[in-house]
Protein backbone atom coordinates (compact mmCIF):
# COMPACT_ATOMS: atom_id res chain seq x y z
CA UNK A 1 0.00 0.00 0.00
CA UNK A 2 1.02 3.64 -0.88
CA UNK A 3 -0.78 6.65 0.43
CA UNK A 4 0.32 8.67 -2.73
CA UNK A 5 0.77 7.05 -6.03
CA UNK A 6 2.78 9.62 -8.70
CA UNK A 7 1.92 8.64 -12.35
CA UNK A 8 3.85 9.04 -15.73
CA UNK A 9 1.23 8.42 -18.52
CA UNK A 10 1.50 7.18 -22.01
CA UNK A 11 3.26 9.39 -24.72
CA UNK A 12 1.04 7.95 -27.63
CA UNK A 13 2.95 7.01 -30.69
CA UNK A 14 6.54 7.14 -28.62
CA UNK A 15 5.71 3.57 -26.93
CA UNK A 16 8.34 1.71 -29.35
CA UNK A 17 10.84 4.37 -28.49
CA UNK A 18 12.29 3.05 -25.11
CA UNK A 19 15.97 4.47 -26.23
CA UNK A 20 14.70 7.65 -25.40
CA UNK A 21 12.74 7.10 -22.54
CA UNK A 22 14.92 8.91 -19.20
CA UNK A 23 13.49 8.71 -15.99
CA UNK A 24 10.83 10.99 -15.05
CA UNK A 25 13.33 13.15 -12.35
CA UNK A 26 10.35 15.82 -11.60
CA UNK A 27 8.36 12.92 -10.26
CA UNK A 28 11.56 11.59 -8.50
CA UNK A 29 12.22 14.85 -6.59
CA UNK A 30 8.73 14.91 -5.77
CA UNK A 31 8.74 11.30 -4.49
CA UNK A 32 11.72 11.61 -2.29
CA UNK A 33 10.44 14.57 -0.84
CA UNK A 34 7.16 12.82 0.09
CA UNK A 35 9.38 9.92 1.54
CA UNK A 36 11.75 12.35 3.68
CA UNK A 37 9.13 13.68 5.10
CA UNK A 38 7.56 9.40 5.92
CA UNK A 39 4.57 9.66 3.27
CA UNK A 40 4.58 6.33 1.35
CA UNK A 41 5.14 7.15 -2.13
CA UNK A 42 5.04 5.12 -5.45
CA UNK A 43 6.24 5.87 -9.17
CA UNK A 44 4.31 4.28 -11.54
CA UNK A 45 5.58 5.48 -15.28
CA UNK A 46 2.99 3.64 -17.76
CA UNK A 47 5.53 4.32 -20.37
CA UNK A 48 7.04 1.17 -19.36
CA UNK A 49 4.45 -0.53 -16.77
CA UNK A 50 1.31 -2.31 -17.71
CA UNK A 51 -1.57 -2.80 -15.57
CA UNK A 52 -2.98 0.40 -14.23
CA UNK A 53 -5.70 -1.22 -12.32
CA UNK A 54 -3.87 -3.95 -10.67
CA UNK A 55 -1.64 -1.16 -8.97
CA UNK A 56 -4.41 0.63 -8.12
CA UNK A 57 -6.08 -2.08 -6.27
CA UNK A 58 -2.70 -3.22 -5.11
CA UNK A 59 -1.76 0.25 -3.81
CA UNK A 60 -5.00 1.79 -2.41
CA UNK A 61 -3.69 5.44 -2.62
CA UNK A 62 -5.26 8.24 -1.06
CA UNK A 63 -3.70 10.75 -3.81
CA UNK A 64 -2.74 10.13 -7.04
CA UNK A 65 -0.50 12.92 -9.17
CA UNK A 66 -0.33 12.55 -12.44
CA UNK A 67 2.55 14.45 -14.92
CA UNK A 68 3.57 14.67 -18.21
CA UNK A 69 3.50 17.39 -21.37
CA UNK A 70 0.76 18.16 -23.41
CA UNK A 71 1.39 15.01 -25.96
CA UNK A 72 0.49 13.18 -23.31
CA UNK A 73 -2.76 15.28 -21.56
CA UNK A 74 -5.35 12.83 -23.25
CA UNK A 75 -3.63 9.89 -21.63
CA UNK A 76 -3.28 11.54 -18.25
CA UNK A 77 -6.87 12.39 -18.13
CA UNK A 78 -7.47 8.37 -19.04
CA UNK A 79 -5.70 7.76 -16.15
CA UNK A 80 -7.51 10.29 -13.84
CA UNK A 81 -10.88 8.65 -14.78
CA UNK A 82 -9.66 5.35 -13.93
CA UNK A 83 -8.78 6.25 -10.69
CA UNK A 84 -12.00 7.97 -9.79
CA UNK A 85 -13.29 4.97 -11.12
CA UNK A 86 -11.15 2.34 -8.87
CA UNK A 87 -12.11 5.02 -5.68
CA UNK A 88 -14.00 8.57 -5.82
CA UNK A 89 -12.62 9.27 -2.76
CA UNK A 90 -8.98 9.36 -4.18
CA UNK A 91 -7.45 13.05 -4.39
CA UNK A 92 -6.40 13.24 -8.19
CA UNK A 93 -3.96 16.22 -8.83
CA UNK A 94 -2.17 17.30 -12.19
CA UNK A 95 1.11 19.00 -12.60
CA UNK A 96 3.75 19.31 -14.74
CA UNK A 97 4.60 21.83 -18.44
CA UNK A 98 1.07 21.38 -19.43
CA UNK A 99 -1.03 21.30 -16.18
CA UNK A 100 0.91 24.33 -15.11
CA UNK A 101 -0.98 26.33 -18.33
CA UNK A 102 -3.82 24.92 -18.67
CA UNK A 103 -5.45 24.79 -14.85
CA UNK A 104 -8.37 26.86 -16.05
CA UNK A 105 -9.62 24.60 -18.78
CA UNK A 106 -8.48 21.05 -17.31
CA UNK A 107 -10.94 21.39 -14.20
CA UNK A 108 -13.65 22.60 -16.38
CA UNK A 109 -13.61 20.22 -18.81
CA UNK A 110 -11.88 17.05 -17.01
CA UNK A 111 -14.12 16.19 -13.89
CA UNK A 112 -12.13 13.16 -12.97
CA UNK A 113 -9.37 15.56 -11.98
CA UNK A 114 -9.62 17.45 -8.64
CA UNK A 115 -6.54 20.10 -8.09
CA UNK A 116 -3.96 21.05 -10.65
CA UNK A 117 -0.72 22.22 -9.59
CA UNK A 118 1.31 25.13 -11.15
CA UNK A 119 5.09 24.89 -11.38
CA UNK A 120 7.50 23.49 -8.90
CA UNK A 121 6.04 20.76 -7.54
CA UNK A 122 8.13 19.31 -4.67
CA UNK A 123 6.26 21.48 -1.60
CA UNK A 124 2.59 21.68 -3.35
CA UNK A 125 2.54 17.94 -3.36
CA UNK A 126 3.73 17.54 0.15
CA UNK A 127 1.42 20.38 1.45
CA UNK A 128 -1.50 18.52 -0.74
CA UNK A 129 -0.41 14.94 0.48
CA UNK A 130 -0.47 16.34 4.41
CA UNK A 131 -4.04 17.61 3.66
CA UNK A 132 -5.43 14.55 2.07
CA UNK A 133 -3.86 12.23 4.59
CA UNK A 134 -5.18 13.98 7.34
CA UNK A 135 -8.50 14.45 6.27
CA UNK A 136 -8.27 18.38 6.37
CA UNK A 137 -9.25 19.55 2.41
CA UNK A 138 -10.73 22.48 3.96
CA UNK A 139 -6.90 23.39 4.21
CA UNK A 140 -6.78 23.38 0.23
CA UNK A 141 -6.67 27.65 0.12
CA UNK A 142 -3.74 27.77 1.92
CA UNK A 143 -1.65 25.32 -0.31
CA UNK A 144 0.18 27.79 -2.67
CA UNK A 145 0.18 26.83 -6.71
CA UNK A 146 -2.83 25.09 -6.82
CA UNK A 147 -6.09 25.29 -8.65
CA UNK A 148 -9.13 23.38 -8.10
CA UNK A 149 -12.65 23.65 -7.90
CA UNK A 150 -14.92 25.45 -4.81
CA UNK A 151 -18.57 25.20 -4.70
CA UNK A 152 -18.62 24.58 -8.44
CA UNK A 153 -16.42 27.50 -9.08
CA UNK A 154 -12.33 26.80 -9.97
CA UNK A 155 -10.03 28.92 -7.43
CA UNK A 156 -6.51 29.37 -8.50
CA UNK A 157 -4.45 30.46 -5.44
CA UNK A 158 -1.41 32.81 -5.58
CA UNK A 159 1.49 31.26 -7.02
CA UNK A 160 4.27 29.88 -4.76
CA UNK A 161 7.87 30.86 -4.56
CA UNK A 162 10.12 29.57 -5.97
CA UNK A 163 12.57 26.86 -3.78
CA UNK A 164 15.97 29.03 -2.79
CA UNK A 165 18.29 26.47 -2.25
CA UNK A 166 17.81 23.28 -4.63
CA UNK A 167 20.61 21.68 -2.30
CA UNK A 168 18.39 21.15 0.08
CA UNK A 169 15.97 18.92 -2.13
CA UNK A 170 17.12 15.27 -1.46
CA UNK A 171 18.16 13.59 -4.96
CA UNK A 172 15.28 12.38 -7.10
CA UNK A 173 14.40 9.13 -5.60
CA UNK A 174 15.55 6.77 -8.74
CA UNK A 175 15.19 3.57 -6.45
CA UNK A 176 11.71 4.07 -6.68
CA UNK A 177 11.49 3.63 -10.65
CA UNK A 178 12.56 0.93 -12.18
CA UNK A 179 15.56 1.64 -13.44
CA UNK A 180 16.88 -0.92 -15.35
CA UNK A 181 13.58 -0.40 -17.98
CA UNK A 182 15.28 2.88 -19.12
CA UNK A 183 17.27 2.74 -21.86
CA UNK A 184 19.37 6.46 -21.66
CA UNK A 185 21.85 6.10 -24.29
CA UNK A 186 24.59 8.50 -24.88
CA UNK A 187 24.62 10.25 -27.99
CA UNK A 188 27.00 8.67 -30.95
CA UNK A 189 29.07 6.88 -28.02
CA UNK A 190 25.71 5.02 -27.31
CA UNK A 191 27.09 4.16 -23.68
CA UNK A 192 24.39 3.76 -20.93
CA UNK A 193 24.13 7.23 -19.47
CA UNK A 194 21.92 8.92 -16.50
CA UNK A 195 20.22 11.78 -16.94
CA UNK A 196 20.54 14.96 -13.91
CA UNK A 197 19.36 18.30 -13.59
CA UNK A 198 21.40 21.11 -12.15
CA UNK A 199 19.20 24.47 -12.49
CA UNK A 200 15.94 25.19 -12.49
CA UNK A 201 14.72 28.41 -14.84
CA UNK A 202 15.32 30.06 -17.86
CA UNK A 203 15.70 34.34 -18.01
CA UNK A 204 15.44 34.14 -21.76
CA UNK A 205 11.82 33.37 -23.24
CA UNK A 206 12.16 32.51 -26.55
CA UNK A 207 8.65 32.82 -27.58
CA UNK A 208 8.33 29.04 -28.92
CA UNK A 209 9.32 27.83 -25.45
CA UNK A 210 7.69 27.64 -21.94
CA UNK A 211 10.03 27.00 -20.06
CA UNK A 212 10.46 30.16 -18.61
CA UNK A 213 6.47 30.44 -17.65
CA UNK A 214 7.16 27.08 -16.34
CA UNK A 215 10.39 27.99 -14.05
CA UNK A 216 10.19 31.44 -14.00
CA UNK A 217 12.89 33.40 -15.12
CA UNK A 218 15.07 33.29 -11.60
CA UNK A 219 17.18 30.88 -12.89
CA UNK A 220 18.48 28.93 -9.29
CA UNK A 221 21.64 26.74 -9.29
CA UNK A 222 22.44 23.48 -7.37
CA UNK A 223 25.90 23.69 -5.94
CA UNK A 224 28.77 21.69 -7.76
CA UNK A 225 29.38 19.92 -4.24
CA UNK A 226 25.57 18.83 -4.31
CA UNK A 227 25.91 17.68 -8.42
CA UNK A 228 28.63 16.05 -7.96
CA UNK A 229 27.59 13.90 -4.81
CA UNK A 230 24.62 12.86 -7.03
CA UNK A 231 27.06 11.75 -9.93
CA UNK A 232 29.15 9.56 -7.40
CA UNK A 233 26.10 7.87 -6.16
CA UNK A 234 24.58 7.40 -9.59
CA UNK A 235 28.24 5.60 -10.97
CA UNK A 236 28.46 3.79 -7.73
CA UNK A 237 24.51 2.34 -7.76
CA UNK A 238 23.83 2.43 -11.92
CA UNK A 239 27.07 2.02 -12.76
CA UNK A 240 26.30 4.74 -15.62
CA UNK A 241 29.12 5.63 -17.98
CA UNK A 242 27.81 8.84 -19.13
CA UNK A 243 25.68 11.90 -18.27
CA UNK A 244 23.16 13.52 -20.00
CA UNK A 245 23.10 17.26 -18.24
CA UNK A 246 19.24 17.95 -18.98
CA UNK A 247 19.20 21.53 -17.87
CA UNK A 248 17.80 24.35 -20.21
CA UNK A 249 20.76 25.93 -20.92
CA UNK A 250 23.83 24.14 -19.08
CA UNK A 251 26.40 27.45 -19.56
CA UNK A 252 23.94 29.75 -18.55
CA UNK A 253 25.98 31.04 -15.33
CA UNK A 254 29.41 30.92 -16.45
CA UNK A 255 30.64 30.60 -12.80
CA UNK A 256 28.09 27.55 -12.59
CA UNK A 257 29.64 25.86 -15.42
CA UNK A 258 33.35 26.74 -14.47
CA UNK A 259 33.05 25.32 -10.99
CA UNK A 260 31.07 22.40 -12.14
CA UNK A 261 34.04 21.42 -14.99
CA UNK A 262 36.63 21.72 -11.79
CA UNK A 263 34.61 19.97 -9.39
CA UNK A 264 34.62 16.92 -11.93
CA UNK A 265 38.38 17.06 -12.52
CA UNK A 266 39.00 17.53 -8.55
CA UNK A 267 36.93 14.65 -7.97
CA UNK A 268 38.70 12.63 -10.83
CA UNK A 269 35.54 11.90 -12.40
CA UNK A 270 36.14 10.83 -15.85
CA UNK A 271 32.78 10.50 -17.79
CA UNK A 272 31.69 11.66 -21.02
CA UNK A 273 28.60 13.96 -20.70
CA UNK A 274 26.17 16.35 -23.05
CA UNK A 275 24.54 19.27 -22.72
CA UNK A 276 22.82 22.06 -24.27
CA UNK A 277 24.74 25.61 -24.57
CA UNK A 278 23.09 28.76 -25.69
CA UNK A 279 25.12 30.49 -28.61
CA UNK A 280 25.81 33.75 -26.67
CA UNK A 281 27.11 31.78 -24.08
CA UNK A 282 29.86 30.18 -25.74
CA UNK A 283 33.56 30.88 -26.00
CA UNK A 284 36.98 28.77 -26.67
CA UNK A 285 38.29 29.05 -23.97
CA UNK A 286 35.02 27.75 -21.65
CA UNK A 287 34.75 24.83 -24.40
CA UNK A 288 38.10 23.80 -23.74
CA UNK A 289 37.79 23.81 -19.86
CA UNK A 290 34.56 21.66 -20.92
CA UNK A 291 35.92 18.97 -23.32
CA UNK A 292 38.84 18.66 -20.56
CA UNK A 293 36.35 17.70 -17.85
CA UNK A 294 34.64 15.19 -20.16
CA UNK A 295 32.11 17.04 -22.12
CA UNK A 296 31.70 15.20 -25.84
CA UNK A 297 29.09 16.88 -27.60
CA UNK A 298 26.89 19.88 -27.31
CA UNK A 299 23.17 20.68 -28.32
CA UNK A 300 22.29 24.30 -30.23
CA UNK A 301 19.04 25.58 -30.61
CA UNK A 302 19.87 27.68 -33.38
CA UNK A 303 16.16 27.60 -34.76
CA UNK A 304 16.66 29.66 -37.73
CA UNK A 305 18.98 30.87 -40.16
CA UNK A 306 17.57 34.50 -39.84
CA UNK A 307 18.51 37.08 -38.35
CA UNK A 308 14.95 39.28 -38.08
CA UNK A 309 13.18 35.50 -37.30
CA UNK A 310 15.14 35.14 -34.47
CA UNK A 311 14.98 38.62 -33.39
CA UNK A 312 11.03 38.38 -33.46
CA UNK A 313 11.08 35.00 -31.59
CA UNK A 314 13.44 36.67 -28.83
CA UNK A 315 15.69 34.20 -29.13
CA UNK A 316 18.49 36.75 -28.12
CA UNK A 317 21.07 34.91 -30.08
CA UNK A 318 22.74 35.81 -33.73
CA UNK A 319 23.74 33.47 -36.55
CA UNK A 320 27.33 34.64 -36.78
CA UNK A 321 27.15 33.86 -32.67
CA UNK A 322 25.92 30.36 -33.49
CA UNK A 323 28.49 30.04 -36.65
CA UNK A 324 31.18 31.17 -34.08
CA UNK A 325 29.89 28.51 -31.41
CA UNK A 326 30.65 25.56 -33.68
CA UNK A 327 33.84 26.73 -34.85
CA UNK A 328 34.51 26.77 -31.44
CA UNK A 329 33.22 23.55 -30.87
CA UNK A 330 35.13 21.81 -33.26
CA UNK A 331 38.61 23.59 -32.37
CA UNK A 332 38.30 22.35 -29.40
CA UNK A 333 37.08 18.94 -30.47
CA UNK A 334 33.56 18.77 -29.13
CA UNK A 335 30.62 17.48 -31.45
CA UNK A 336 27.50 18.88 -32.02
CA UNK A 337 24.07 18.58 -32.44
CA UNK A 338 21.99 21.64 -34.04
CA UNK A 339 17.89 22.08 -33.43
CA UNK A 340 16.35 24.35 -36.42
CA UNK A 341 12.79 25.40 -36.65
CA UNK A 342 10.41 26.61 -39.63
CA UNK A 343 6.71 28.77 -39.61
CA UNK A 344 7.44 30.38 -36.84
CA UNK A 345 5.73 33.99 -35.62
CA UNK A 346 5.49 35.99 -38.95
CA UNK A 347 8.14 33.75 -40.63
CA UNK A 348 7.70 33.84 -44.81
CA UNK A 349 8.69 30.55 -46.63
CA UNK A 350 11.47 32.52 -48.25
CA UNK A 351 12.93 33.77 -44.64
CA UNK A 352 12.14 30.48 -43.65
CA UNK A 353 14.73 29.10 -46.70
CA UNK A 354 17.60 31.00 -44.78
CA UNK A 355 17.19 28.13 -42.33
CA UNK A 356 17.47 25.48 -44.73
CA UNK A 357 21.07 27.18 -46.60
CA UNK A 358 22.09 27.54 -43.25
CA UNK A 359 21.77 24.01 -42.78
CA UNK A 360 23.39 23.00 -45.62
CA UNK A 361 26.19 25.09 -44.73
CA UNK A 362 26.45 23.28 -41.55
CA UNK A 363 26.25 19.51 -43.33
CA UNK A 364 30.18 18.93 -42.85
CA UNK A 365 30.53 20.95 -39.72
CA UNK A 366 27.74 19.70 -37.50
CA UNK A 367 27.97 15.95 -36.12
CA UNK A 368 24.02 15.67 -35.78
CA UNK A 369 21.51 17.96 -37.86
CA UNK A 370 18.05 17.86 -37.70
CA UNK A 371 16.17 19.16 -40.44
CA UNK A 372 14.20 21.74 -39.18
CA UNK A 373 10.76 20.86 -37.79
CA UNK A 374 7.28 23.02 -38.04
CA UNK A 375 6.62 24.76 -35.25
CA UNK A 376 4.22 23.85 -32.44
CA UNK A 377 1.67 25.51 -29.99
CA UNK A 378 2.47 24.86 -26.48
CA UNK A 379 0.42 26.24 -24.14
CA UNK A 380 1.96 29.11 -22.18
CA UNK A 381 4.13 30.06 -24.53
CA UNK A 382 4.59 33.33 -26.43
CA UNK A 383 3.76 31.08 -30.03
CA UNK A 384 0.28 30.25 -28.40
CA UNK A 385 -0.75 33.78 -27.19
CA UNK A 386 0.61 34.75 -30.91
CA UNK A 387 -2.06 31.66 -32.60
CA UNK A 388 -4.76 33.06 -30.17
CA UNK A 389 -4.56 36.55 -31.23
CA UNK A 390 -4.01 36.28 -35.09
CA UNK A 391 -7.27 33.72 -34.13
CA UNK A 392 -5.03 30.66 -35.76
CA UNK A 393 -5.89 28.02 -33.50
CA UNK A 394 -8.93 25.54 -34.43
CA UNK A 395 -12.43 27.22 -33.97
CA UNK A 396 -13.34 26.64 -29.91
CA UNK A 397 -10.27 25.16 -29.57
CA UNK A 398 -9.26 23.86 -25.64
CA UNK A 399 -6.60 21.96 -24.76
CA UNK A 400 -8.84 19.73 -22.65
CA UNK A 401 -10.88 19.24 -25.54
CA UNK A 402 -10.59 16.09 -27.83
CA UNK A 403 -8.10 17.09 -30.70
CA UNK A 404 -6.26 15.34 -33.37
CA UNK A 405 -5.58 16.54 -36.21
CA UNK A 406 -4.89 13.95 -38.82
CA UNK A 407 -3.11 16.24 -41.48
CA UNK A 408 0.29 16.40 -39.24
CA UNK A 409 1.01 12.86 -39.53
CA UNK A 410 1.80 13.77 -43.60
CA UNK A 411 4.69 16.06 -41.80
CA UNK A 412 5.64 13.13 -39.82
CA UNK A 413 4.08 15.42 -36.56
CA UNK A 414 1.84 14.17 -33.40
CA UNK A 415 -1.69 14.73 -34.69
CA UNK A 416 -2.41 15.44 -30.40
CA UNK A 417 -0.26 19.11 -30.78
CA UNK A 418 -2.01 21.75 -32.90
CA UNK A 419 1.00 23.11 -35.90
CA UNK A 420 1.22 27.12 -36.17
CA UNK A 421 -0.57 27.52 -39.59
CA UNK A 422 -0.26 31.02 -40.87
CA UNK A 423 -1.55 32.64 -43.79
CA UNK A 424 1.66 33.27 -45.36
CA UNK A 425 2.86 30.03 -44.40
CA UNK A 426 0.38 27.66 -44.70
CA UNK A 427 -0.06 23.69 -44.39
CA UNK A 428 0.44 23.75 -47.91
CA UNK A 429 3.00 25.37 -47.75
CA UNK A 430 4.58 23.32 -45.38
CA UNK A 431 4.09 20.43 -47.71
CA UNK A 432 6.48 22.12 -50.39
CA UNK A 433 8.77 23.27 -48.29
CA UNK A 434 9.21 19.93 -46.88
CA UNK A 435 9.98 18.24 -49.97
CA UNK A 436 12.31 20.84 -51.12
CA UNK A 437 14.71 21.18 -48.07
CA UNK A 438 14.57 17.35 -47.85
CA UNK A 439 16.03 17.13 -51.59
CA UNK A 440 18.18 20.22 -50.75
CA UNK A 441 19.37 18.93 -47.64
CA UNK A 442 19.79 15.49 -48.08
CA UNK A 443 20.16 14.92 -51.49
CA UNK A 444 22.76 12.01 -51.37
CA UNK A 445 20.57 10.47 -48.94
CA UNK A 446 17.59 10.31 -50.76
CA UNK A 447 19.42 8.71 -53.84
CA UNK A 448 21.99 6.42 -52.47
CA UNK A 449 21.30 3.35 -49.40
CA UNK A 450 25.30 2.95 -50.29
CA UNK A 451 25.76 6.11 -48.87
CA UNK A 452 24.32 5.11 -45.75
CA UNK A 453 26.52 2.31 -45.54
CA UNK A 454 29.70 4.05 -46.33
CA UNK A 455 28.60 6.21 -43.20
CA UNK A 456 27.99 3.04 -41.16
CA UNK A 457 31.52 2.03 -42.24
CA UNK A 458 33.23 5.03 -40.92
CA UNK A 459 32.24 4.82 -37.80
CA UNK A 460 35.12 4.08 -35.36
CA UNK A 461 34.07 1.69 -32.65
CA UNK A 462 31.16 -0.70 -33.06
CA UNK A 463 29.14 1.33 -29.93
CA UNK A 464 28.76 3.93 -32.71
CA UNK A 465 28.06 1.92 -35.65
CA UNK A 466 25.17 0.32 -33.39
CA UNK A 467 24.21 3.90 -32.55
CA UNK A 468 23.93 4.79 -36.00
CA UNK A 469 22.18 1.63 -37.15
CA UNK A 470 19.88 2.24 -33.81
CA UNK A 471 19.13 5.71 -35.58
CA UNK A 472 18.46 4.53 -39.05
CA UNK A 473 16.34 1.77 -38.41
CA UNK A 474 14.11 4.43 -35.79
CA UNK A 475 14.13 6.63 -38.59
CA UNK A 476 12.70 4.04 -40.90
CA UNK A 477 10.31 2.76 -38.19
CA UNK A 478 8.94 6.16 -37.49
CA UNK A 479 8.47 6.64 -40.92
CA UNK A 480 6.28 4.03 -41.50
CA UNK A 481 4.79 3.99 -38.17
CA UNK A 482 3.44 7.58 -39.34
CA UNK A 483 2.36 6.05 -42.65
CA UNK A 484 0.44 3.57 -41.22
CA UNK A 485 -1.07 6.11 -38.65
CA UNK A 486 -2.06 7.82 -40.67
CA UNK A 487 -3.90 5.09 -43.03
CA UNK A 488 -6.16 4.11 -39.19
C1 LIG B 1 14.86 17.37 -20.43
C2 LIG B 1 13.64 17.62 -21.26
C3 LIG B 1 13.24 16.62 -22.11
C4 LIG B 1 13.91 15.26 -22.17
C5 LIG B 1 13.40 14.30 -21.10
C6 LIG B 1 12.15 14.65 -20.35
C7 LIG B 1 11.81 13.75 -19.18
N1 LIG B 1 12.31 12.57 -19.03
O1 LIG B 1 10.99 14.15 -18.40
C8 LIG B 1 13.57 14.76 -23.59
C9 LIG B 1 14.70 15.17 -24.50
C10 LIG B 1 13.33 13.26 -23.75
C11 LIG B 1 12.34 15.60 -23.86
C12 LIG B 1 11.41 15.26 -24.79
C13 LIG B 1 10.35 16.06 -25.11
N2 LIG B 1 10.09 17.29 -24.64
CO1 LIG B 1 11.06 18.13 -23.26
N3 LIG B 1 11.97 19.14 -21.92
C14 LIG B 1 12.96 18.85 -21.19
C15 LIG B 1 13.29 20.03 -20.26
C16 LIG B 1 14.50 20.78 -20.81
C17 LIG B 1 13.52 19.63 -18.79
C18 LIG B 1 12.46 18.69 -18.25
C19 LIG B 1 12.80 18.24 -16.87
O2 LIG B 1 13.28 17.16 -16.66
N4 LIG B 1 12.65 19.14 -15.91
C20 LIG B 1 13.04 18.94 -14.55
C21 LIG B 1 11.95 18.34 -13.71
C22 LIG B 1 12.37 18.45 -12.27
O3 LIG B 1 10.81 19.12 -13.92
P1 LIG B 1 9.35 18.58 -14.29
O4 LIG B 1 9.40 17.22 -14.85
O5 LIG B 1 8.66 19.63 -15.06
O6 LIG B 1 8.66 18.48 -12.84
C23 LIG B 1 8.53 19.56 -11.94
C24 LIG B 1 7.26 20.39 -12.12
O7 LIG B 1 6.77 20.41 -13.44
C25 LIG B 1 6.30 19.83 -11.13
N5 LIG B 1 5.47 18.68 -11.44
C26 LIG B 1 5.69 17.66 -12.29
N6 LIG B 1 4.72 16.75 -12.20
C27 LIG B 1 3.84 17.16 -11.27
C28 LIG B 1 2.67 16.60 -10.79
C29 LIG B 1 1.95 17.28 -9.81
C30 LIG B 1 0.67 16.69 -9.31
C31 LIG B 1 2.40 18.53 -9.33
C32 LIG B 1 1.61 19.29 -8.31
C33 LIG B 1 3.59 19.09 -9.81
C34 LIG B 1 4.30 18.41 -10.77
O8 LIG B 1 7.14 19.46 -10.07
C35 LIG B 1 8.37 18.91 -10.58
C36 LIG B 1 9.48 19.24 -9.62
O9 LIG B 1 9.53 20.60 -9.30
C37 LIG B 1 11.98 20.88 -20.37
C38 LIG B 1 12.15 22.38 -20.23
C39 LIG B 1 12.39 22.72 -18.78
N7 LIG B 1 13.47 23.36 -18.51
O10 LIG B 1 11.61 22.36 -17.92
C40 LIG B 1 11.44 20.47 -21.74
C41 LIG B 1 9.95 20.41 -21.94
C42 LIG B 1 9.30 19.74 -20.74
N8 LIG B 1 9.80 19.48 -23.13
C43 LIG B 1 8.92 19.84 -23.91
C44 LIG B 1 8.58 19.13 -25.09
C45 LIG B 1 7.61 19.80 -26.03
C46 LIG B 1 9.14 17.90 -25.37
C47 LIG B 1 8.81 17.00 -26.57
C48 LIG B 1 7.36 16.89 -26.92
C49 LIG B 1 9.68 17.49 -27.71
C50 LIG B 1 9.44 16.80 -29.02
N9 LIG B 1 8.84 17.52 -29.94
O11 LIG B 1 9.77 15.66 -29.19
C51 LIG B 1 9.37 15.63 -26.12
C52 LIG B 1 8.32 14.69 -25.50
C53 LIG B 1 8.24 14.67 -24.04
C54 LIG B 1 7.24 13.71 -23.49
N10 LIG B 1 7.70 12.59 -22.92
O12 LIG B 1 6.07 13.92 -23.56
C55 LIG B 1 8.19 21.07 -23.45
C56 LIG B 1 6.83 20.69 -22.86
C57 LIG B 1 5.76 21.61 -23.33
C58 LIG B 1 4.45 20.98 -23.18
N11 LIG B 1 3.47 21.76 -22.75
O13 LIG B 1 4.25 19.84 -23.45
C59 LIG B 1 9.20 21.70 -22.43
C60 LIG B 1 8.56 22.49 -21.30
C61 LIG B 1 10.15 22.63 -23.23
C62 LIG B 1 9.39 23.56 -24.15
N12 LIG B 1 9.62 23.44 -25.44
O14 LIG B 1 8.60 24.37 -23.78
N13 LIG B 1 12.28 16.67 -23.10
Amino acid sequence: MSDVLCVIPKVPGRAGQYHQLTPPLGLAWIGAVLEREGISVRIVDLQIEEGFAQILAHEKPRLICISGASESRFEAFCVAAQSKKFDSNIVVAYGGPHATFTPGDTLANVQEIDVVGRGEGEYTVLELARAVLDDRLDMLSHIKGISYRKNGHIVHNEARERIRNLDELPFPARHLLNMNRYKTKMEIIGAPGESIITSRGCPIGCTFCSASHLWGRWYTMRSPENVLDEIELLIDQYKIQGIKFFDSTLTLNRKHIESLCDAMMERGIHLPWECEVRADTAEEELFRKMRKAGCYLIDIGIESGNASVLKRIKKKITVEQALSTIKWARNTGLKTKVFLLYGLPGETPREAWDTVELARGLRDKVDILYKPSPVKIYPGTGVECYAREKNLLPKGFEWSRKFHERKNLELNQTPLIPLLIQPQFDFDDFLQFEKGMTNAMYPVYRISPGYLFSILKSTKTKDEAVALANKVVRKLWWTLHGSLWGRK
